[in-house]
């Protein structure tokens, strides 16, 4: 496979780059005022102390959050991220849709093989109408959990934000900590089918903060003024779980969220899915004194205990008053229970659907996909699965049944030169069997699911509508953040149960649904979205925990190209990551021991 693509100079690779980037800003009526920037990623370890032991962290530039990339809307960027790491990773630029160009997506096996230690490979990360906060983070394994940092989007030169000009702002990483190598756990728990890898913390900012053992030291503060508004970047990089964040004494008023601007809502907390960022501004009119910022988890699964950790921040006004007493704790920040707290914020989120941010929500649905979401379980090797005995013996997910293996070369590849063999098409529209989704089952007919490479083909420009169904297969419901790449969609329904195609579809917002890039499908619920299918290429959709990621539920749509060399997939840059070396390689294994199915749903 390394043979498909001839090494050339980096100077060459940027020139057709950027006739390329005119070609696709082209489109946009103010392209002249696009920008380039570059950025150097260097992949290396450092040692931190956390927890009070000290551990060794795969970093970029040995940032802890890594960097934040600061972009104008429309903006173009190369980064050449170099692997000093004792394994292979890949980068995602999460919410950017990159228009034709999957070459720079990032998730591995899909759209590229790893970028292997010692070696190097530029990211063409390419803006289009993202505005607000995104975030980056590695697609290979588990390694998210250290490598992310923020995207900031700014309005484009001359214009501004739908909202007054905040006089300040501040970046906010929502991380979790693991205890030990991560990396090394993951790959030794999928090989003796063990559990997966549990957190021990929630960061603000890379640290843990005062609640947590040897943490008090390192607590992120931030200072801020009196009578000010400031601008909350908040991105959600937490690995598996989803979380409850607010601020002491200070109400959030969220303006955006994934890099759309929605109508303010004003909350005394937010419920951010892994994926999610969001714009919030915060006005800061209360006595001067310290405010505590804090996340908790958000746990849907029946079976599971809360973990009960909270990840704290201090928030400190500037001048000379009483510093003494201790910061106050945000107590209306929900239990990690509280489904209606989430649902509620969920639910108030709207585009802003006005002139200058108007929607353009599918009307004409050509595409329609009922997708049930589930924990499901595998047959070990597939020779010795009784399902008459009533178990499989591999916990896994699937989506339509289905839960998805890695090829062992990238999709994007095998499809971009027509090789077969790595893939196939048949990816289902719709469940083979109609059951009762929201029903609790072991009904082995039911939950031992089929695995395999499939994937959705749609042809350009289609208007798809997907209708995704959560199900409490193996007692396992739970709510499941989807996120798919190449797309920001709009969420038109969501609902308790199992969808109505009658009564359900009225209840639909057509008119200023929030266009987003993850968003969660309630337990034992549905949630309807839309979308054109306008972005030629290669794009992964999966549940964005972690875990579910790794049992299967994820699968690809290739998006067929248009007529134009605009509505088509871009030519491959010079260089890619060869796919050699992975016959057994244990990053396309998707599966853990299901002995203790409910222990570790
Ligand atoms: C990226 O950085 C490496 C050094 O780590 C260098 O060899 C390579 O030429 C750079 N690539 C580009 C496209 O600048
Ligand atoms: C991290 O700590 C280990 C063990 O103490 C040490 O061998 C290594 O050189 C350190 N690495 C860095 C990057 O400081
Ligand atoms: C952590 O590393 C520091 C500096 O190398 C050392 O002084 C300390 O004893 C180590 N702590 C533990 C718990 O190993
Ligand atoms: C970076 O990768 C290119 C291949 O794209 C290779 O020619 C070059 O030697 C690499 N640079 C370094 C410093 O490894
Ligand atoms: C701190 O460490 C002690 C002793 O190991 C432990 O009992 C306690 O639960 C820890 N507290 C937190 C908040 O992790
Ligand atoms: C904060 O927002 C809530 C709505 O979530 C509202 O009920 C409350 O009055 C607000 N508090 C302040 C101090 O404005
Ligand atoms: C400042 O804090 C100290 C310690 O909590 C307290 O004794 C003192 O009364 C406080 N002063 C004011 C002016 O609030
Ligand atoms: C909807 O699609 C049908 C079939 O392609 C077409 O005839 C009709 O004009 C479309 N309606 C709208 C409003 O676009
Ligand atoms: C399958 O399980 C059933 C029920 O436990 C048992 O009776 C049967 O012998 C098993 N079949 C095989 C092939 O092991
Ligand atoms: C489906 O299962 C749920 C949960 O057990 C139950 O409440 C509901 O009535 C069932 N629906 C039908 C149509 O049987
Ligand atoms: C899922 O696929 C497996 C294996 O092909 C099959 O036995 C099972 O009946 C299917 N279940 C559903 C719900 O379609
Ligand atoms: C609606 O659901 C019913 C019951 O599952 C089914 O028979 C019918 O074909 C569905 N209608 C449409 C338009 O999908
Ligand atoms: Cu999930």
């Amino acid at each position: 496979m390394e043979g498909f693509f001839q090494l050339q100079n980096a100077s060459h690779v940027l020139i057709v780059a950027s006739c390329v980037l005119l070609l696709v800003l082209g489109q946009f009526p103010s392209w002249v005022s696009a920008d380039v920037h570059y950025y150097d990623f260097l992949l290396k370890e450092i040692n931190v102390t956390k927890l009070c032991l000290n551990e060794t962290i795969l970093t970029v530039n040995g940032l802890f959050p890594g960097p934040v990339i600061r972009v104008r809307k429309g903006d173009t960027v190369y980064v050449n991220v170099t692997n000093q790491g004792n394994y292979g990773v890949t980068l995602h630029w999460h919410g950017v849709k990159q228009p034709g160009n999957s070459w720079s997506d990032g998730p591995v096996f899909v759209t590229q093989c790893p970028i292997q230690p010692g070696a190097n490979f530029t990211y063409e990360v390419i803006f289009s109408d993202e505005e607000g906060t995104l975030w980056w983070h590695a697609h290979s394994d588990w390694t998210r959990a250290t490598i992310h940092g923020a995207i900031v989007i700014l309005p484009k030169e001359g214009t501004t934000y739908p909202f007054s000009h905040p006089d300040g702002e501040d970046v906010i990483v929502l991380g979790s900590w693991y205890t030990g190598d991560l990396h090394k756990e993951i790959n030794e728990d999928m090989e003796t089918h063990a559990d997966i890898p549990h957190s021990s913390g929630y960061l603000i900012n890379g640290e843990l903060g005062d609640f947590s053992n040897c943490s008090r030291g390192t607590t992120y503060r931030w200072s801020v003024d009196y009578g000010k508004t400031y601008l909350l970047r908040i991105v959600n990089a937490v690995v598996d779980d989803e979380l409850f964040f607010a601020i002491a004494g200070h109400n959030l008023t969220v303006v955006g969220l994934d890099g759309s601007y929605i109508k303010p809502v004003e909350m005394s907390y937010i419920m951010l899915s892994p994926g999610n960022t969001a714009d919030v501004l915060l006005t800061t009119n209360k006595p001067p004194g310290h405010y505590y910022m804090a996340s908790r988890q958000f746990l849907t699964e029946k079976e599971a205990t809360p973990d009960g950790y909270t990840g704290s921040a201090i928030i400190e006004y500037t001048g000379d008053y009483n510093f003494s007493s201790s910061p106050i704790f945000p107590h209306y920040l929900p239990q990690s229970r509280d489904m209606t707290a989430a649902v509620t914020f969920m639910g108030l989120m709207k585009s802003l659907a006005n002139e200058d941010y108007p929607v353009s929500v599918p009307m004409n649905i050509t595409t329609k996909m009922f997708i049930t979401v589930s924990m499901s379980e595998l047959c070990g090797d597939r020779t010795d699965c009784n399902i008459t005995a009533g178990r499989g013996n591999i916990l896994a997910s699937s989506m339509n049944n289905i839960s998805w293996v890695n090829p062992i070369v990238d999709i994007l590849q095998a499809y971009y030169r027509n090789v077969s063999g790595y893939y196939t098409t048949d990816f289902p529209d719709w469940p083979l069997v109609m059951y009762n989704f929201t029903k609790d089952t072991f009904d082995p007919h039911l939950a031992i699911s089929d695995q395999g490479t499939k994937v959705k083909v749609l042809n350009y420009n289609e208007s798809v509508e997907i209708i995704f169904q959560g199900t409490a297969l193996l007692d396992g419901a739970a709510v499941h953040p989807m996120h798919l790449h190449g797309y920001a969609f709009y969420v038109v329904g969501m609902g308790q149960g199992n969808f109505n195609n009658e009564t359900d579809p009225v209840t639909y917002n057509l008119v200023d649904p929030p266009k987003v890039n993850t968003f969660i499908v309630p337990r034992n619920g549905w949630l309807a979205i839309r979308f054109i299918a306008n972005n030629p290429g290669v794009w992964l959709w999966h549940c964005h925990f972690e875990r579910h990621l790794t049992w299967g539920m994820d699968t690809v749509f290739i998006v067929k190209n248009g007529d134009t060399e605009e509505t088509s997939l871009r030519p491959p840059p010079p260089y890619m990551p060869p796919c050699t070396g992975y016959p057994n390689n244990i990053l396309t294994k998707k599966w853990s021991y299901a002995g203790d199915v409910l222990d570790y749903l």
